[in-house]
């Protein structure tokens, strides 16, 4: 069975020879016979390579000794390029330019051959035929009969591989973070309302709002008389598809959609939670831990479970400095714990009612999940100076938006009527430009017809000016980034709009660049007098593909130099849970230099406005305030940074 996600050439965990073992190099030849075909080589190339890897497998004697004695050749399917490779990888723990093969296929392709019946050459020929490199892609031409026609395939292949797409997402590692919150919240909910459960919490990843979650963690509090009862109800919940584990303390679960059935109410992800979350889960499952504890020690373990790692780490070490020990069942004295450990050592625990007073004990303001990376926020909670984040509620509208002008399903008006309801106030329509193609079929907006549009907002304006309506619409673009940095459309066209998210579609020559180059093409249409906003930065789809190389800190220090000159370059955090493109980790960079940062929806429906709630959490995660972010301006402020 092939591994789902991005492949990668494994790097050396030594410091002298072998740098490579037998198996991680039989394996990667494996990997890259796969790759070469997906990449239509030769026939005979390929063989070299799956021949070298069953030689290796099988290969009885010490593989240092065979290099170093120059006689790898000597064995039975390995020639002199293959035997030359396997040296440097020995000696030296590297690769040739097998790197190249490796950054070269889309790893949606790598993900198509995972599905049983399809091996490497037919997924070149879907696409190269029908231009289908995600396992989304292939499943929406098997939906809609277009592989069937293909010569070589037929119905039954549809078929087959609707079914192998279904197994492979079963069976995927992570979820994004909108599949993790949702079971993970419903999952929280199902088990808060058992019966004398006295706290349930989500922890973990979900809780920190990662963009992807391995697995969800939920920390139960109850009276140790009731704890046996309330597993028993636990196990009888809808939408277990199986237990790994059960234990008196600890319970192990593989949820599956079923669980989702009957969405939850009450809660701020109603914002997010739209029907199309049972559809987008519908073939996912997670795992999910359960861990049990009485309700003194409820604080310290849901803080232990919610992490991370590296956050934990640092709240242990600022607990020795107070000759304190802390750990998932308490903080106590560390002289008076000796050498007990666990729960034992927590019995004379200092008393915390939550998780404030765990941190209050160490000299700390708690600090939010979403923070607990170790990225600076133990310092500033000591220094009393942690970030006021920002809130959904907050933000007055968003400006990368799509309508049916383009290839959005939903009419202007309509997504206007939908801002108006979540009480924006203003909306940006930024439709496709004109030379943006998938599969030949244009879906951007010619020159010649954005007129129509820009009448049809400027009548809806007026409507809104004479209905005394606290709303504007904005007529901006999503403008391509040519694969040379130019954007799309004529300076004089492009000079209508108010604002411009300038945007690379076409990846192929991206990903096929090195990282200064394409830094350098990007810089050049962030330049450009008409840009705004840059559009989902890296391209990446979670769980998808990964982003093209460039240097995010470079493109954001020259957006810095025109902020200091008054003049509006803003980077969009896309919110789109498939995106989340800027990633986190860049968001505070772009604060300290000043870079505006929009949270956009990236909306193609009226219910994917409600996106911003992803995005924002994305935006809380990378320490942004309600000041850091454009789209919380008034409309006035923005009229002004437009510029128009
Ligand atoms: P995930 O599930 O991969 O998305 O990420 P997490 O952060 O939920 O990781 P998980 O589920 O393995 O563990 C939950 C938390 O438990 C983690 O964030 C911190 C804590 N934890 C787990 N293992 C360790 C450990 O070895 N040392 C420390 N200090 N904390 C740990
Ligand atoms: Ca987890
Ligand atoms: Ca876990
Ligand atoms: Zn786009």
């Amino acid at each position: 069975m092939v591994s789902v996600s991005a492949w990668r050439l494994p790097q050396s965990q030594s410091s002298s020879p072998p740098h490579m073992t037998k198996t991680q190099i039989s394996n990667t030849f494996e990997q890259v016979a796969i790759l070469l075909e997906l990449d239509g080589a030769n026939r005979f190339r390929v063989i070299a390579y799956q021949n070298a890897s069953r030689a290796l497998a099988t290969l009885e004697e010490d593989l240092l000794s065979v290099v170093k004695e120059n006689r790898i050749t000597e064995i039975k399917g390995i020639g002199k390029g293959i035997g030359g490779l396997i040296s440097e990888a020995v000696l030296h723990g590297s690769w040739g330019n097998l790197n190249e093969l490796y950054d070269k296929i889309p790893p949606g392709l790598i993900q198509m051959t995972g599905i049983p019946s399809l091996g490497p050459k037919r997924v070149r020929l879907l696409y190269e035929e029908l231009n289908i490199d995600s396992l989304d892609k292939l499943k929406s031409a098997c939906e809609n009969n277009h592989i069937a026609s293909l010569e070589g395939f037929g119905s039954k292949s549809q078929e087959k591989y609707l079914e192998g797409i279904e197994l492979l997402h079963r069976y995927q590692g992570r979820s994004r973070m909108d599949i993790g919150l949702a079971y993970g919240r419903v999952l929280e909910d199902k088990i808060s309302k058992i019966p004398n459960v006295a706290k349930a919490q989500l922890a973990g990843s979900a809780r920190r709002m990662r963009e992807t979650i391995g697995d969800l963690d939920i920390v139960l509090g109850a009276n140790p008389e009731y704890q046996e009862d309330i597993i028993r109800e636990i196990m009888s919940l809808p939408g277990i598809a199986e237990v790994k584990g059960q234990g008196t303390s600890k319970i192990s679960l593989i949820l599956e959609a079923e669980m989702l059935a009957d969405t939850i109410s009450n809660n701020e992800m109603d914002f997010a939670l739209s029907e199309s979350l049972s559809e987008r889960s519908s073939n996912a499952t997670i795992d999910a831990q359960i861990r049990i504890v009485n309700l003194e020690t409820f604080p310290f373990t849901l803080a232990y479970f919610t992490g991370s790692k590296e956050h934990n780490i640092r709240m242990r070490q600022k607990a020795i400095e107070k000759g304190l020990r802390l750990n998932e069942f308490g903080l106590f004295s560390e002289k008076e714990a000796g050498n007990k450990i666990g729960m034992d050592a927590a019995k004379n625990t200092l008393i915390c009612n939550d998780e404030a007073e765990i941190y209050k004990n160490l000299g700390m303001a708690w600090i939010p999940p979403e923070l607990r990376e170790d990225r600076g926020e133990i310092e500033a909670a000591i220094q009393g100076n942690l970030p006021k984040l920002i809130e959904v509620n907050d933000l007055k509208g968003a400006f990368h938006n799509h309508t049916t002008a383009s290839d959005g399903a939903a009419t202007l008006q309509e997504m206007a009527n939908h801002a108006i309801n979540l009480g924006w106030k203003y909306l940006g329509i930024a439709d496709h430009s004109e030379s943006l193609n998938i599969g030949g079929r244009q879906i951007g907006i010619p020159s010649g017809e954005i007129i129509t549009q820009s009448l049809e907002i400027e009548k809806l304006n007026k409507h809104y000016l004479n209905e005394n309506i606290d709303f504007k619409l904005f007529h901006g673009s999503e403008c391509d980034i040519l694969s040379d940095g130019k954007l799309d459309y004529s300076l004089e066209i492009r000079n209508s709009f108010s604002h411009i998210i300038g945007s690379v579609h076409a990846l192929g020559s991206w990903k096929n660049r090195d990282e200064s180059t394409n830094t350098e093409f990007l810089i050049k249409a962030i330049e450009d007098p008409t840009f705004t906003i840059l559009g989902h930065p890296t391209g990446r789809i979670l769980q998808g593909r990964e982003g093209f190389p460039l240097d995010m800190h470079a493109i954001l220090r020259k957006m810095a130099e025109f902020n200091q000159e008054g003049i509006l370059k803003a980077v969009e955090i896309n919110a789109s849970p498939y995106r989340l493109d800027l990633d986190w980790k860049f968001c505070k960079y772009a604060k300290e230099l000043g870079v505006p940062i929009c949270i956009n929806p990236d909306a193609h429906d009226t219910k994917g406005l409600n996106d911003v709630w992803y995005g924002t959490q994305i935006a809380r995660k990378g320490w942004l305030e309600n000041e850091d972010v454009l789209n919380t301006k008034s409309r006035t402020e923005i009229e002004n940074l437009f510029g128009k």
